[in-house]
């Protein structure tokens, strides 16, 4: 599909994700940013490729969307604090991110999207998966919409990054911060997308605690099934990194996962985080 004189899209599966081209993402001009905005606004992830940006050229890349939301738990970059580091040494066994997620879904007002940049990659493996929310909840039967419709969950940063939380308990542990920040929110399970009105399944296994005013125990049942169709192919895409490739993902709408198969080699990733609004 083509979308403008010099800007390419093609989807990367049918129900999730989009891949442009003929853009450089260091040049945008405004015309160029218009599209790309209402392209990722629509797909809720979108990818390109060959982008030989540099650290200031992210930074700024970001800034187009909205203020940068600096990851309290990530260890930084040395020279740029706005710049999360995804990063795995080939000493070490447990990666970041590595179970469906979305971002910060934790914070009362949630990061609107994360941009993430390949810096060193292993020869294979590395990929990391999307789920698209919107595709999810239309999935879903008007029965279980219907019983959706209302109910609030508890998000909490807890049991992945406090003091006895997962990362601590790993070897990732020492380069982790914050953990006396951790906290919790409470958002609606359907949300309605704050740019597009349409609405999106906001709930994650990274983070999603239980139903608000449910027991843990009684919300695991409707969560499981959640997650299970959540996931189904057909709202799932892979994503081949390559040098020079770059993901950007609206959090309010997909979930995605870094798979964790290349233990032996360094993989080196760039992650910036856009400032959200709260959600309804
Ligand atoms: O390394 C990846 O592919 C994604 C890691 C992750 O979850 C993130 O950057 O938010
Ligand atoms: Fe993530």
């Amino acid at each position: 599909m083509t979308t403008s004189a010099t800007l390419e899209a093609k989807k990367v599966s049918a129900g999730c994700g989009l891949e442009i081209h003929g853009v450089d993402i260091a040049r945008l001009s405004n015309s160029e940013m218009e599209d790309i905005r209402r392209l990722y606004f629509e797909h809720g992830v979108i990818f390109f490729r060959d982008q030989d940006i540099t650290p200031e050229e992210h930074i700024a890349f970001a800034q187009r969307w909205g203020e940068i939301d600096i990851n309290k738990f990530f260890p930084a970059n040395g020279k740029y604090p706005e710049i999360a580091e995804v990063r795995k040494e080939k000493e070490q066994k447990t990666n970041i991110g590595g179970g469906w997620h979305t971002d910060h879904s934790y914070d009362q007002v949630p990061a609107m999207g994360s941009i993430l940049v390949a810096r060193e990659l292993p020869t294979d493996g590395g990929d990391t998966l999307f789920a698209n929310m919107y595709a999810a909840y239309e999935g879903l039967s008007d029965g279980m919409k219907k019983t959706l419709e209302g109910l609030r969950a508890v998000h909490s940063n807890e049991m992945a990054f406090g003091a006895a939380g997962f990362y601590k308990n790993t070897d990732q542990g020492a380069g982790f911060k914050g953990e006396d920040l951790v906290g919790s929110a409470v958002h609606p399970v359907v949300l309605a997308h704050p740019e597009t009105g349409r609405k999106a399944l906001y709930v994650n296994p990274g983070f999603t605690m239980h139903f608000e005013g449910w027991t843990a125990e009684e919300s695991e049942g409707l969560l499981a099934y959640l997650y299970r169709h959540a996931t189904r192919p057909e709202y799932t895409c892979r994503f081949e990194w390559r040098p020079g490739s770059i993901a950007f993902w609206d959090n309010r709408c997909t979930w995605h996962y870094a798979v964790n198969d290349y233990h032996g080699q360094k993989r080196l990733m760039h992650r910036i985080t856009i400032g959200g609004s709260a959600l309804n």
